[in-house]
């Protein structure tokens, strides 16, 4: 996998993202226009295009969104290949993996399109414009932001008065568990990866307790913090727990965070945003550093049906 210099993309890998005690650094996203009733990029029906890779857990927050949503018919999606190649994320010329948009074969010509010469790493999730023919953004958290705003005018999973409990939850999040996992899979040094984990356990404690007592993080309104919590869950116990050694518990140890996210899984459209197998397997691909053989493991065997304590179905509404 490579990078793009000044718009074009160069195969060499580049230099690992750890600073000098072997910790993990994720890199920033650096396209970040946004949509706007008033501004250049209006939320128009029809308009937008989705790149995602169904293993990746940034761009699965966007596939909850268009599903929680019903965009399914005026947001269109292009899945890439599964396995990455020297040329990075890939697409079939047709099937489920090819590209309906603009019939790229790699998502770097996507990038390469930028007016401004795009220098980075070529990532899912891209929000697309067909109009402009530019990518308005690559950052997850602003797509959909995005779309929880400006495409639902109800602002359902985002009410105003809300938004400080919500961006309290993201923020800790974000950096003790969706990055959590990365900073426990990537860590150069033992010490990197212990506070990594320590990190990861300690919240995912907290978390389970919060829910001891609230059907959701925001108390019983299902909003973005949940969203973005799921796509971790998703993959903590067929990825992150062998793959990245995040191995203090599985989640079907924790009773409340287990119930809570098959109770969200359960949601009409989400069991559609999620493929366990291609997770596992993007997970567990090889890799010099954490599976020089590439073998992945045949289990665990997880029941995602299970009954539920909590039924979310009532929180996320109807489209209709
Ligand atoms: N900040 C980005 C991060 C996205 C990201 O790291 N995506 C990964 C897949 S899970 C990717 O495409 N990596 C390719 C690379 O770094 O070369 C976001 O949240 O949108």
């Amino acid at each position: 996998m490579g990078v793009m210099i000044e718009g074009r993309y160069q195969v060499e890998e580049p230099a690992p993202q750890t600073d000098a005690a072997g910790a993990y650094q994720r890199a920033r996203s650096t396209i970040r226009d946004r949509i706007t009733q008033a501004g250049r990029f209006a939320p128009e029906p029809g308009r937008y295009h989705l790149y995602v890779s169904w293993s990746c857990p940034w761009a699965h927050r966007t596939l909850i969104g268009r599903a929680l949503l019903g965009l399914e018919a005026s947001l269109s999606v292009s899945y890439t290949r599964p396995a990455r190649s020297e040329a990075g994320w890939i697409y079939d010329p047709d099937g489920p993996f090819a590209d309906p948009c603009l019939g790229v074969s790699a998502l770097h010509e996507v990038y390469a399109r930028q007016t401004a010469p795009y220098t980075g790493r070529v990532t899912v999730p891209v929000l697309w414009d067909r109009q402009s023919g530019q990518i308005v953004s690559n950052e997850s958290a602003d797509i959909l932001r995005m779309m929880l705003t400006e495409f639902d005018p109800s602002h359902r999973y985002c009410p105003e008065a809300l938004i400080p409990g919500i961006d309290h939850w993201n923020a800790l999040i974000y950096d003790k568990v969706n990055n959590g996992v990365y900073r426990a899979g990537f860590a150069r040094t033992q010490e990197a990866y212990d506070a990594a984990v320590v990190d990861l356990f300690d919240t995912l404690d907290r978390i389970e307790a919060h829910l001891g007592s609230n059907a959701t993080l925001t108390g019983d309104t299902l909003t973005e913090a949940d969203l973005r919590l799921f796509p971790t869950l998703a993959r903590f116990d067929v990825a992150y727990h062998t793959a990245f050694k995040c191995n203090l518990a599985r989640l079907q140890d924790y009773p409340q965070l287990w119930d809570y996210a098959r109770a969200f899984y359960a949601l009409p459209g989400i069991a559609g945003t999620v493929d366990f197998d291609i997770a596992k397997r993007g997970y567990h691909s090889r890799s010099d550093l954490r599976n020089p053989l590439g073998i992945v493991p045949m289990g665990p065997r997880v029941d995602w049906s299970e009954p539920t304590e909590r039924d979310f179905t009532a929180l996320a509404g109807s489209n209709s």
